[in-house]
């Protein structure tokens, strides 16, 4: 009713979709149940000095177990949608043959949901590649791109008759240079031509996927997502600045942007890698592939951060010290570039929180990229972790996340009154869950996790944005 919003009050059209997030690594726990085989992450996690506290993922939240009261859960909370990831290595252990166990809990989970009334958004990959074949080479071999093609196929035919919500990959950019350049992320390598090449056979796998899925099921919605940061110059007027913020921009930000929509990288960047390109990466046929058009484009939204590049006495690597704490720059090709403090108020991750940049970020993705595409875009992550602290209730008061949401939801809705075609919003994450190097330490979900008893205890924010979901106001 009227007098139940305030003047300020922005409103969501009907059709828009409000989810929640989580990735399989994250949260599943069962590591060895049902024939599954070890990902690179569970390699990771147990290799000393890896993870905050040597924590892994075996139990997590045990999901893999609780789904049916996680589906509960959201049904309670209203949500509509809930994007989750596959363990390549539950469904397929050797990289090569099906296991049909591991199969029958993602069609399980995916029947609990559409009985809760909830759409399932599947992503196929989020970062938990089979070691079998990391052990070949992972991601800097070619081959992993037509594995992955085929795991698709597996997926599509096991599941591809209830979920209609297809994402291939989940910010490649982690899982190229975190994981292949930086060293915080699985599978913690250091070479920053493999990066270049696991970039490239990540979107070539990408590509090979949405080509046979569209062709085996035009009407799937195909796509995947990225993470962007809005990168600016610190001061507009020095040319170092400016030149630090096109550099992240381009590595970053239009280095997978570019190949998925206009079939290019972009030249900037790849004159800044100049050298560590291997020879002979990109094949003839490649960037037509990686180019096949899609409908959805996920964008997974955190920050702005300022940049300067006008002090080469920094550490390189400090561009990413709040997010990657250290190690060699995962920012191939930009050496010399470090973040600025703007002096807003941060999350537990460090992170500023400056929604501002994300109204500007999905307007320039609708001008440069997807309008013209005719693609939708999902916000498929936005949260933040912070140190909640549990009352004598029981009750968790987080109102800085629950203001974090706020404010990035009526940034979003800036961006629609602008012409953006967003169409839903996940929030990270629905539970708290094993936040990569940073293990259980920070706590990104609307859902409290005691990890003792692995009992759900839904936070304010949550039942703030059941609110929300009911009823398409933000206030
Ligand atoms: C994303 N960075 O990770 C992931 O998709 C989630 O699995 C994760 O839990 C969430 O954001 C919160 O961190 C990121 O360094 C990790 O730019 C690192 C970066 C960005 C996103």
């Amino acid at each position: 009713s009227e007098a139940a919003t305030t003047p300020s009050a922005v409103t969501f059209p009907k059709s828009f979709l409000w989810g929640s997030a989580t990735a399989a690594y994250q949260v599943e726990g069962g590591h060895a149940a049902g024939g599954r085989a070890p990902s690179i992450w569970d390699t990771f996690s147990k290799t000393p000095g890896k993870t905050h506290g040597g924590d892994t993922g075996d139990v997590a939240c045990d999901h893999y177990h609780r789904f049916r009261e996680d589906v509960a859960l959201m049904k309670r909370l209203g949500l509509n949608v809930y994007r989750f990831s596959v363990s390549w290595s539950r469904v397929m252990p050797d990289g090569v043959t099906v296991n049909p166990e591991g199969l029958r809990f993602y069609s399980d989970l995916v029947d609990e949901l559409l009985n809760a009334g909830i759409i399932p958004w599947l992503t196929q990959y989020h970062w938990d590649l089979p070691q079998v074949l990391e052990d070949a080479g992972g991601w800097a071999n070619r081959e992993t791109a037509y594995a992955f093609e085929n795991y698709a196929v597996v997926l599509h035919e096991a599941l591809g008759d209830r979920v209609r919500q297809w994402t291939t990959l989940n910010e490649p950019w982690c899982a190229a240079f975190l994981g292949y350049a930086n060293g915080h992320h699985a599978p913690g390598r250091t070479e920053p031509s493999f990066a270049l090449a696991a970039a490239h056979h990540l979107l070539l796998g990408h590509g090979l996927a949405v080509h046979r899925l569209r062709e085996r099921d035009p009407e799937l919605e195909l796509g995947l997502t990225l993470n962007f940061t809005d990168y600016r110059p610190a001061d507009p007027a020095s040319a170092g600045d400016v030149d630090a913020a096109r550099r992240l921009d381009g590595s970053f930000n239009r280095f997978f942007a570019e190949p998925i929509f206009h079939g290019t990288y972009p030249a900037d960047a790849l004159e800044d890698q100049a050298g560590l390109w291997p020879d002979d990466l990109i094949h003839a046929g490649d960037m037509e592939l990686i180019s096949t058009p899609i409908d959805v484009l996920g964008v997974n939204f955190y920050t702005g951060e300022l940049l300067t590049g006008a002090d080469p006495g920094e550490a390189s690597a400090a561009a990413a010290s709040a997010r990657t704490e250290g190690g060699p720059n995962p920012n191939v090709g930009s050496e010399h570039v470090s973040s600025v403090r703007r002096g807003l108020p941060q999350t537990a991750m460090g992170w500023e929180v400056y929604p501002q940049a994300l109204r500007d970020l999905l307007v320039r993705l609708h001008t440069d990229y997807t309008a013209e595409a005719g693609v939708a875009l999902y916000v498929t992550e936005n949260g933040a972790a912070y140190d909640d602290v549990v009352e004598a209730d029981g009750s968790v008061q987080d109102t800085q996340r629950l203001d974090y949401i706020r404010r990035h939801l009526r940034a979003l809705h800036e961006a629609m009154e602008a012409g953006a075609d967003v169409r839903g919003y996940f929030v990270w994450s629905l539970l708290d869950n094993f936040e990569w190097a940073f293990g259980y330490a920070k706590r990104f979900g609307i859902v409290r996790v005691d990890y003792q008893t692995l009992e759900r205890t839904p936070k304010a924010s949550a039942h703030w944005f059941a609110g929300v979901a009911r009823t398409g106001v933000v206030d």
